[in-house]
């Protein structure tokens, strides 16, 4: 046992023992999952990137070498590594090597611009920051000069190909060290919430909930050392690493694919050579998969599960993927902070077509309650609430606002607004938090509603979800200009030149005098996305 990672909370003495006692914390770490794959059969293919295989032994060995490596550099245990790469093998590497070392992964996505990345590298006083050299006509080296400029703490920049003026992650290897390694219970690294706050939430997962969640969803989704899982959406974000995503798959002794490149001209032809067997997607790229599949240039025929989360699938698209692909839907309603819910594969199609699935494990708690937090009726739609032996206690650093986002005994409160079927699995309804999903990416509305006021322009500001035939929600920003409106553009390129994701720039904005206000006197977000059907009626 090890002293709790300052400003980690984390379970109480009478929940971890009876989540070690029920066999689902295993004490595991992953540098020792690692080395017993590489063992048990280390010349088995571990990943596909590109030109790159990479079997078990050889990611094992890199793993070691790099953390030598890391290790001569200076990054000790417990210091944090904003990493921010793309599907490339080395993100792999990199992730192993900081688990042996226990050194703390930041996983940033691709997207992240020097707004977030500064963000993360400060909040977290990271050591090190790692980077790509370039990627999707991107040069990440530009972005990191700008994150040293603002973020002077930082020591590292450690780039996986050309340096440039950082140092590569290829001069760091070592001839490799005896490490005394974390303990399970420890943190392994931090996740990003979806968030709905003004400033980015960071998800302590410990060695044993997170191998937990991953032993789970490897037995539902039933891989083993013949699956072959394609990698489509950032690995960085928590569907495609654990549900059961790359790591679920290194765990299984399967072989992993990583493709740099959602778009079916990329992905299927890397289907039909590698005979992947297993993909996870958001909606709107399933319905874009669904669209070229229909055109049968490629042999999609070894895929056996096309899993689809991250946003609400239409129950239209989800009944038209079995005829479509010929293979299996399921779907994924899960969350960074824990709980993740499938429909099992071989569940009747209705209930697959219809519900977002059910819970990992038979100790997630469940509870659906009203506004003032009772259980509602069986059936009826309410408030999720969870807590179980892999969802998180508290967010990093965060004691104000873990207040109001956990119960006092222990639940997370998800924002999502639910129905559970007689079957115990979840319909997600709608959403109680200030946040817009655009297709899986989530936006909080109040952190961009911050980078408006900083506009000399702009008097105030507020950011709702409308709907969206292809995205299912798109963000729309109503500004009250402090006088005359500014150009859209104005706005638009202020954002970007603050370092926001492109993700996260308003794809619309609506300028009025006030805003409407609800019966407590706050901006009532509901009224405002009314007007805008009114808008659009009238200008129709
Ligand atoms: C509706 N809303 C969904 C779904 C997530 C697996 C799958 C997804 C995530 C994820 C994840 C949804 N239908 N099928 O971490 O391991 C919305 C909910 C939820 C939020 C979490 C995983 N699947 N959502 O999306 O942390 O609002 O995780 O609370 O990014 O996405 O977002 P995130």
């Amino acid at each position: 046992e090890t002293v709790p990672l300052p400003g980690c909370p984390t379970w109480p003495e009478e929940f971890a023992r009876r989540y070690r006692r029920a066999g689902y914390w295993c004490g595991e770490t992953f540098g020792q999952l690692l080395r017993e794959r590489a063992r048990s059969h280390g010349e088995r293919t571990a990943l596909v990137a590109g030109a790159q295989r990479w079997s078990y032994r050889e990611l094992d060995e890199r793993a070691d070498r790099l953390a030598a490596g890391l290790q001569a550099l200076g990054i000790k245990p417990r210091d944090r590594v904003v990493v921010q790469l793309p599907n490339i093998a080395e993100f792999f590497e990199v992730i192993f090597a900081l688990f042996r070392l226990g050194a703390l992964p930041v996983f940033a996505l691709p997207a992240h611009r020097s707004a977030e990345i500064s963000y993360f590298c400060a909040f977290t006083e990271a050591a090190a920051y790692i980077i790509p050299d370039k990627h999707g006509g991107f040069d990440y080296r530009t972005l990191a000069e700008q994150v040293r400029e603002r973020v002077p703490g930082l020591r590292h920049v450690l780039v996986a190909g050309e340096a440039g003026p950082f140092t590569s992650l290829s001069s760091l290897y070592a001839e490799p060290v005896e490490l005394q390694g974390p303990s399970p219970s420890d943190v392994a690294f931090f996740q990003l919430s979806g968030g709905s706050t003004g400033i980015p939430k960071l998800i302590p997962r410990t060695h044993d909930d997170y191998i937990y969640s991953l032993r789970g969803s490897v037995e539902i989704c039933q891989l083993d050392g013949s699956s072959v899982y394609l990698c489509v959406l950032p690995a960085a974000h928590n569907f495609p690493l654990s549900s059961p995503g790359v790591l679920g798959t290194l765990y299984a002794g399967g072989t992993a694919v990583l493709s740099p490149y959602p778009s079916p001209d990329v992905a299927f032809p890397l289907i039909e050579k590698e005979r992947v067997t297993i993909a996870a997607l958001v909606p709107p790229l399933a319905m874009i998969w669904l669209e070229a599949a229909a055109a049968r240039r490629h042999d999609l025929s070894s895929l056996r599960v096309l899993q689809v989360g991250g946003a609400k699938f239409s129950e239209e698209a989800a009944r038209r993927v079995r005829p479509t692909l010929g293979c299996t839907l399921q779907q994924v309603f899960g969350m960074a902070e824990g709980l993740v819910n499938y429909t099992r594969l071989d569940d009747p199609e209705e209930l697959i077509v219809s519900t977002q699935g059910r819970p990992i494990s038979p100790d997630d708690e469940i509870r659906v309650v009203d506004e003032d937090g009772r259980e509602v009726t069986p059936g009826e739609t309410g408030l999720l609430l969870t807590r179980g032996p892999y969802t998180i206690r508290g967010y990093y650093k965060a004691e104000t606002h873990n207040a109001r986002a956990f119960t006092p005994d222990g639940f997370y409160s998800t924002g999502d607004v639910v129905r559970a079927t007689p079957e115990g699995y979840l319909v997600v309804e709608g959403r109680e938090k200030d946040q817009i999903n655009r297709g899986g990416d989530k936006v909080a509305a109040e952190e961009i509603e911050n980078h408006l006021l900083a506009h000399p322009a702009v008097h105030d500001a507020a950011v709702v979800a409308i709907p969206d035939p292809f995205l299912g929600e798109r963000t729309c920003a109503f500004v009250i200009p402090r006088e005359a409106p500014p150009p859209t553009t104005a706005l638009t390129t202020f954002l970007r030149e603050r370092g926001l994701a492109a993700f996260k720039i308003p794809d619309r904005v609506e300028f009025v005098d006030a805003f409407p206000k609800t019966g407590v006197g706050k901006v009532s977000k509901k009224a405002l996305r009314e007007t805008l059907t009114r808008r659009n009626t009238a200008s129709t």
